[in-house]
């Protein structure tokens, strides 16, 4: 077990990231040493501390830090793209007000290390679509690309100012089946698995040709934690890493589908999300990421939807059994 006083707090654990993050992290540090915590109950049985807490509450959350002696947070709490354009004044409230009370925690000297998430959503129709760079046009047309770029600047801030160790990933679509991804314009990517094994069906709210960079959970939550245990030195962005894993359209990953459930029908339906899905890049260059830390993710297309079904089919057969 790599050592031993850390401490983990991970405030929006029952979400997408949050459950398997968790789990990553107490695999490498130990159960005791992580404590998940979320407004909701966690979306699978885990061993390990849970507490309820909610992410702009600071008198909550130093109470937890002082009962468990939490060294290190990881702010996942967010409301998402498609969700925050529900509501856009709320969103900006619980995107912000969270990332600043454990901001102002770090640089009081409470907290050691802070994991903040960006995401590809900061750029926006300006920016240059194809191998995105890191230093580019930011102009993100969604309140969440908008609270994420502001988070963004609000991370650089504070290590410059005041030297808080706080690092960012700007995350692709996530795709993953271990846990129900949380009102993003990309989730569409896991909700085709789920009907393709239950019904042989799926309608697209994209339509076929919206090719936007996605990545495997496994390597998303390979590379925070490579990032969080990356030398301080080696780390030179301080707003977000660009980081990219795998781009495809909703056609392409529909094709890769079918190879595996003979007769798989994909429709679509665009809707609301496909502006904001217009608005983002097709696919990122992750330069600084390898260069610095030494990122390189491991799944491919094929790969993906390999193991996805793998570890689905047997999954949704049973319950799907169970119900009937
Ligand atoms: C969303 N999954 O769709 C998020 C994301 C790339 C976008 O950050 O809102």
């Amino acid at each position: 077990m790599a050592n031993s006083s850390k401490k983990i707090l991970v405030i929006g654990s029952s979400g997408q990231i949050g459950t398997e993050l968790v789990e990553g992290l107490r695999q490498r540090f130990g159960t005791e040493a992580v404590v998940a915590g979320d407004i909701k109950e966690p979306q699978v049985k885990q061993e390990g501390p849970f507490v309820m807490v909610n992410a702009m509450d600071r008198h909550g959350i130093e109470r937890i830090l002082d009962k468990y002696g939490i060294t290190e947070v990881y702010l996942l709490a967010a409301l998402l793209s498609a969700t925050a354009e529900k509501d856009p004044a709320f969103a900006w409230k619980l995107n912000m007000e969270s990332l600043l009370i454990i901001l102002e925690l770090a640089r009081e000297g409470r907290i050691q290390h802070v994991y903040w998430p960006s995401s590809i959503a900061v750029f926006g129709p300006s920016t240059p679509k194809d191998r995105t760079p890191q230093h580019t046009i930011t102009e993100p047309s969604t309140v969440y690309g908008i609270s994420k770029k502001a988070g963004e600047g609000w991370c650089n801030y504070y290590r410059h100012r005041y030297g808080v160790d706080v690092r960012s990933l700007r995350y692709p679509g996530l795709i993953g089946w271990k846990s129900a991804p949380g009102g993003g314009t990309t989730d569409y990517a896991v909700h085709i698995f789920h009907e393709a094994v239950k019904h042989g069906r799926y309608t697209s709210f994209l339509g076929p040709k919206s090719t936007l960079p996605m990545m495997y959970m496994p390597d998303a939550i390979r590379a925070t934690i490579e990032l969080m245990e990356a030398p301080a030195e080696r780390i030179t962005v301080h707003t977000a890493y660009n980081l990219a894993g795998i781009s495809f359209s909703p056609e392409e990953i529909a094709a890769e589908v079918a190879k595996r459930i003979p007769g798989f029908v994909m429709d679509y339906a665009p809707d609301e999300r496909q502006a904001y899905a217009d608005s983002w890049p097709r696919s990122i260059d992750d330069g600084d990421a390898r260069r610095d830390w030494g990122w390189q993710p491991r799944y491919d297309l094929p790969a993906m939807v390999e193991d996805m079904l793998r570890h689905l089919k047997p999954r949704l057969q049973a319950s799907h059994k169970e119900h009937v």
